[in-house]
């Protein structure tokens, strides 16, 4: 009765976390688990997440039974000439072997996460530069000539608009779905930490440093973040709004916002060699390239 109820709960929370206001994704009180993800690489960490922790439950319940056993067997009532050997090989083989191979399977399926999470596609399509400020984000579009200031929506104003409060933005961040974004954190003044949950993406903002990270969006939606360093005074009230929109609707708002979309969508991917006409002579072009790329080796 009462696990029943906890679990109609639980499913009653995920759902209104799903169903939000026009496809936000937003938080509950008393939800579990984690919010829907928006990205490959937080589907991956959701499928992490459910590949260690029935490993670290296990774990847990072994080493308590355990201890429950020894404290009630050998406590000094029960077992009061206790023996004097000092070394099981058998045992010791086990209790060596069997974590190694433990950690071996959750490195297994972990680096290649980490390897995906911190390496962003040579394919990139867009650059995205974020910079922590106390206390709020401004973001920047370099190659659209985009850049807005994100600050917290006033509590009145997010009731009033039936917007959550202490996550909606004055200006959200719009960025378009089915493109993988390259995303540039920097800081102004303190440390701060970029993180949006249903991206995956957690990227410490420092000061005189860029770190770099990514993300895929491939869900349309309105999806929250925060600040995740504590950066001080007005550290909780520096949230991220993020708008994913179709490309069109994304074109849009950069033209909105005074950005130009001429120079991203037109320009190659492989850099031209400046100064020579390309048509023509392409085939000879490449004869005088192999040689001047010899000495270099
Ligand atoms: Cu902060």
């Amino acid at each position: 009765m009462q696990r029943g109820a906890l679990i109609a709960c639980a499913a009653t929370a995920v759902t209104l976390a799903m169903a939000g206001a026009a496809g936000a994704v937003v938080p509950q009180d008393g939800a579990v688990g984690m919010l829907p993800p928006a990205t490959p690489i937080m589907r991956d960490i959701e499928e992490f997440h459910s590949f260690v922790l029935p490993i670290i439950v296990v774990i847990s319940l072994f080493v308590l039974a355990l201890l429950l056993w020894v404290i009630v067997r050998y406590n000094r009532r029960a077992n009061p000439t206790p023996r004097k050997f000092t070394h099981n090989i058998l045992v010791e083989v086990i209790w060596t072997v069997v974590p190694v191979l433990i950690l071996v399977a959750i490195a297994w399926k972990s680096f290649p996460l980490i390897y995906a999470e911190e390496r962003t596609p040579a394919a990139a399509e867009l650059t995205l530069k974020v910079t922590g400020n106390s206390w709020f984000w401004s973001f920047e579009y370099p190659d659209l000539g985009v850049s807005v200031v994100s600050n917290i929506l006033p509590e009145e104003d997010a009731r009033a608009q039936g917007r959550p409060w202490l996550l909606a933005t004055d200006n959200a961040l719009y960025v378009p779905v089915d493109t993988t974004v390259r995303v540039l954190v920097t800081s102004n003044d303190v440390i701060h930490s970029f993180a949006v949950p249903s991206f995956g993406i957690k990227e410490d903002a420092i000061q005189g440093r860029v770190n770099e990270t990514w993300f895929h969006v491939d869900r349309p939606g309105v999806y929250y973040g925060q600040c995740s360093e504590l950066c001080g005074m007005n550290h909780a009230f520096m949230p991220v709004e993020v708008h994913a929109v179709p490309r069109a609707e994304f074109d849009a708002w950069v033209t909105a916002n005074g950005g130009s979309l001429a120079t991203a969508e037109t320009a190659p991917p492989a850099a031209a060699a400046p100064g020579a006409p390309a048509a023509p002579g392409a085939a000879p072009a490449a004869e005088p390239s192999a040689p001047a790329a010899q000495p270099t080796r």
